[in-house]
């Protein structure tokens, strides 16, 4: 069977994915709405080979912890029912991030992992369907599958049929950019948003008004894309995130993600916006500070942020496009 690679790219949420209605089919609660990044990408390659007794996973380099081959497993056991064959498979995924950045990587890479070993099954997916296979091995992988802005659906039906990402179009695709800010230093581990998600489904006397909050900021978000409205958006990225943060912190025991330096940034992220320049936070399952700007502002917002003790590192990403197969033999 061939070696096929693809390539997909990261994406920062504007409406957050946090809770799910079934663990197992790994169904979301709520819908999303996302960014695909271009500074944030992925590269997995994988080949079907009857010789070996086990999948094996070499992630930037190396072997893969016990937890993430599992995890892979089971995933490729999806890919392997579907295509009707038993062999194990070989599979090696790099991620080009910022240097350090601490970012997760499970969109991208389950995107690309999902869109290589059908391929290299001899499967062909239509993007919907992509997206849904996508999404068993991690949420926000469904949305990985498209470029720009991209709208998750929940879906309603028991076996996550209608649990799909999609692109959405907008004026606002070329203009807008995420300044990326990395907050640093003696760091204590993340819990991990699977866990953390789940807990806070189960203990936040706020889970409930953050899931019934969720379809307003949606139809919201999508209404402020269509009008190229980025104020709006803008508004409700960071209200949106706030509140998701808000339901997990009041999780008994609390899941916080913040370090005293990403209130700084959230503060100057404020002050900027007072003085007159597109920027509005948006935080996930870690500490960092992800900017929605624009192609004017981001310098301004980059170096200002890049003032703010704490802040590790700064980059700035664009609009990044769909996960793609890259032809045998091309660099990627
Ligand atoms: C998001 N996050 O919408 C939210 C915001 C983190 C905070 O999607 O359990 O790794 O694999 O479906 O996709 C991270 O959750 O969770 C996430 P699983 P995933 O981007």
């Amino acid at each position: 069977m061939p070696t096929t690679t693809a390539r997909a790219c990261a994406n920062i949420a504007l409406v957050k994915y946090w809770g799910k209605r079934d663990a197992e089919l790994n169904l979301p609660a709520a819908g999303s709405l996302s960014l695909t990044l271009d500074a944030l990408v992925t590269t997995t390659q994988v080949a079907f080979d009857a010789g070996l007794a086990a999948d094996e996973l070499e992630l930037d380099g190396a072997a893969a912890k016990a937890g993430e081959l599992a995890r892979t497993t089971a995933f490729l056991d999806l890919v392997r029912a579907a295509a009707h064959i038993t062999t194990r498979a070989h599979v090696v995924s790099h991620n080009e991030f910022p240097t350090a950045s601490g970012l997760a990587s499970s969109a991208s890479g389950y995107a690309a992992l999902a869109l290589a070993a059908t391929a290299a099954a001899g499967l062909e997916l239509a993007p919907r369907a992509l997206s849904i296979l996508a999404r068993r091995g991690s949420g926000s992988a469904a949305r990985s599958v498209f470029g720009g802005f991209v709208r998750m659906h929940a879906g309603r039906s028991s076996d996550g049929g209608d649990a799909f990402a999609e692109p959405l179009g907008s004026p606002l695709r070329d203009r807008v950019r995420m300044v990326i800010a990395i907050i640093g230093g003696g760091v204590a581990k993340a819990h991990g948003s699977r866990d953390a998600m789940d807990h806070t489904a189960q203990t936040s006397p706020l889970y409930r008004a953050w899931i019934e909050l969720v379809p307003r900021d949606l139809a919201a978000a999508e209404a402020a894309l269509a009008a190229g409205d980025l104020e709006q958006l803008g508004e409700i990225t960071e209200g949106n995130a706030l509140a998701m943060h808000a339901s997990a912190i009041a999780a008994r025991p609390a899941v916080i993600y913040w370090q005293p330096a990403t209130l700084a940034a959230i503060a100057e992220v404020r002050a900027l916006r007072a003085a007159g320049h597109a920027a509005w936070a948006t935080m996930d399952a870690g500490p960092h500070v992800k900017v929605l700007t624009t192609a004017g502002d981001a310098a301004a917002v980059a170096g200002a942020l890049r003032r703010v003790p704490g802040v590790t590192d700064v980059s700035i990403a664009a609009a990044g496009g769909p996960a793609a197969l890259l032809e045998p033999g091309r660099p990627s």
